[in-house]
């Protein structure tokens, strides 16, 4: 009877050792998933936080405003879900951005002030234009030359197709016809803000109206935090 108390009890202490054990071993690797699972994203976010902001625009030219209007020109946001409203765009405060602007407009509009065609508020206060033919070649001896992505302060003021401008940043960037323009700049300032294009690409006798007064279009909100 004795010895088979004891064996019983023996028999006790070993299941219960051993579900110490396995819990221990279920508990830890419990653990183990959900600390690799919080360390992701914090390492994720560092590196983001060490490289540029990154925005990206596209001016397309093929919207209908409404049935008298007809097409107008529209900025959009280029995201991971396609072309969205530009109506209002955030951007990161103190933090280099990348701003890129993908412009299909082949046809360039007036510039009610001729100083818009200058490039501000910038790293150095250039943008580099690719695919302009104005811009990216030059008249040969013999033929035009091809120079790839040039480094530009300016822009012809009569080869404007748009321009991205924040006047209370005193950010300004033309766009030429048919571009594609990069530029790294960083806004010390939060706040709302308005952004506009400055050419005459809209609509009625000025060229002021449509798309030119209408968030989303040629001109929206501007939110920094
Ligand atoms: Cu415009």
């Amino acid at each position: 009877m004795v010895m088979k108390s004891t064996s019983i009890l023996t028999l006790i202490v070993i299941l219960f050792i051993a579900g110490i054990g396995m819990g221990y071993v279920v508990g830890f690797s419990g653990g183990a998933k959900v600390t690799s699972s919080v360390s992701t994203p914090t390492t994720t976010t560092a590196q983001n936080n060490t490289e540029p902001f990154v925005l990206t625009l596209v001016i397309t030219t093929e919207n209908t405003y409404n049935a008298t209007t007809g097409a107008q020109p529209a900025y959009y946001i280029l995201t991971a879900n396609g072309l969205q409203s530009a109506a209002n765009i955030a951007l990161p405060v103190n933090r280099l951005i990348k701003l890129v602007i993908i412009n299909y407009d082949d046809g360039s509009a007036n510039l009610t002030n001729v100083q818009d065609a200058n490039v501000s508020g910038t790293q150095n206060n250039i943008e580099t234009v690719v695919n302009n033919a104005n811009v990216n070649s030059s008249q040969g001896a013999s033929a035009i030359n091809v120079k790839g992505g040039q480094n530009v302060s300016s822009i012809n003021s009569t080869d404007v197709a748009h321009t991205f401008t924040i006047p209370s940043l005193n950010v300004n960037l033309p766009i030429p016809p048919l571009s594609t323009v990069t530029t790294y700049l960083t806004l010390n300032q939060t706040g709302t803000f308005s952004w506009f294009c400055m050419t005459e690409c809209g609509f009625g006798p000025t060229g002021l109206k449509g798309a030119m007064d209408t968030p989303g279009w040629m001109m929206g909100g501007l939110t920094v935090s």
